[in-house]
């Protein structure tokens, strides 16, 4: 990231359009992500493949784990975080062609139980060309310099968020479009206002969410939480640490996963209206 790019992450909460992965890089993730799609969909474990793609995939899916280990990713994160750098989930938003999935306004880290940090960054690869026809995100610049905003939660099917919560006020003639290349990521900040439309476009849009957090953001919060360790040194105590997927649905990682949804769970449906669905088995998105 140049100082300009830096510059306007600080100001704006999010910055696009920065290349980490060559076509050839590209074409090989995603083949790997539509292989394990064709021939892993039943998943393991009684989790559906889908559920993995949707929170904590790297403590069970090699592929996954060792994407959040890119330098190059590392490195822009590295600028924004400093030098010790945790994952705490890899993601992957899915739509398909033609697919009236949609994210609704929202800040991250409203139900992750990290308080209102600074300190956790989502880097999102696009694995496919994901123009503003095929439902890019939108931010809304400088909505992370306030706190959490309330959210109400509406449960919408074609929702992607777990609770489909919805930030009920936002100016959106002052959002601004983030599309992506493949191969090109963006920033944003954990309180930055976000959302996506629905995919218009004739490919899947497939996007790589890591989270990224620092050892330091957990110091004092209640509970317990994991994270992966992938640059510098954890000298904090606040995070539980996990080591990242040993083989594909090894069943000591599948018995972690269940460990760690199971505590973040209660974090992560505080307050909802609601059962929020950490478990989806459905399809393609
Ligand atoms: O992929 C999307 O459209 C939304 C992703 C998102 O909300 C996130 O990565 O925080």
């Amino acid at each position: 990231m140049n100082a300009d790019q830096l510059a306007s992450y600080r100001r704006d909460g999010f910055v696009s359009g920065l290349p980490v992965f060559d076509p050839s890089d590209v074409t090989r993730i995603r083949g790997a992500i539509e292989q394990l799609e064709a021939h892993h969909a039943d998943g393991a474990g009684g989790h559906a493949l889908n559920q993995f793609f949707r929170v904590n995939g790297q403590l069970v899916i090699p592929l996954l784990a060792d994407l959040a280990r890119t330098p190059a990713i590392l490195d822009v994160v590295e600028q924004v975080l400093g030098p010790d750098l945790l994952v705490w989930s890899v993601e992957l938003f899915i739509k398909e062609a033609g697919s009236a999935k949609t994210v609704s306004w929202h800040q991250d880290i409203t139900y992750w139980g990290m308080g209102e940090t600074d300190d956790e960054v989502t880097a999102w690869v696009a694995l496919s060309d994901v123009s503003v026809q095929a439902g890019c995100m939108r931010f809304l610049p400088g909505s992370h310099a306030g706190g959490i905003v309330p959210h109400a939660d509406t449960f919408a099917p074609d929702n992607l968020l777990s609770r489909g919560q919805e930030i009920a006020h936002v100016d959106e003639t002052q959002a601004v479009f983030g599309p992506l290349r493949p191969g090109e990521l963006s920033l944003h900040h954990g309180r930055c206002f976000h959302a996506s439309g629905p995919n218009r476009s004739s490919d899947r849009r497939i996007g790589l969410a890591i989270r990224y957090v620092t050892p330091g953001v957990r110091d004092g919060l209640p509970g317990r939480d994991y994270a992966m360790l992938v640059r510098g040194q954890d000298r904090h105590q606040g995070w539980t640490p996990v080591a990242g997927a040993r083989a594909l649905f090894h069943p000591a990682d599948l018995a972690l996963y269940d460990q760690v949804l199971s505590d973040q769970s209660a974090t992560l449906s505080a307050g909802a209206t609601g059962t929020v669905d950490l478990y989806q088995t459905g399809g393609p998105q």
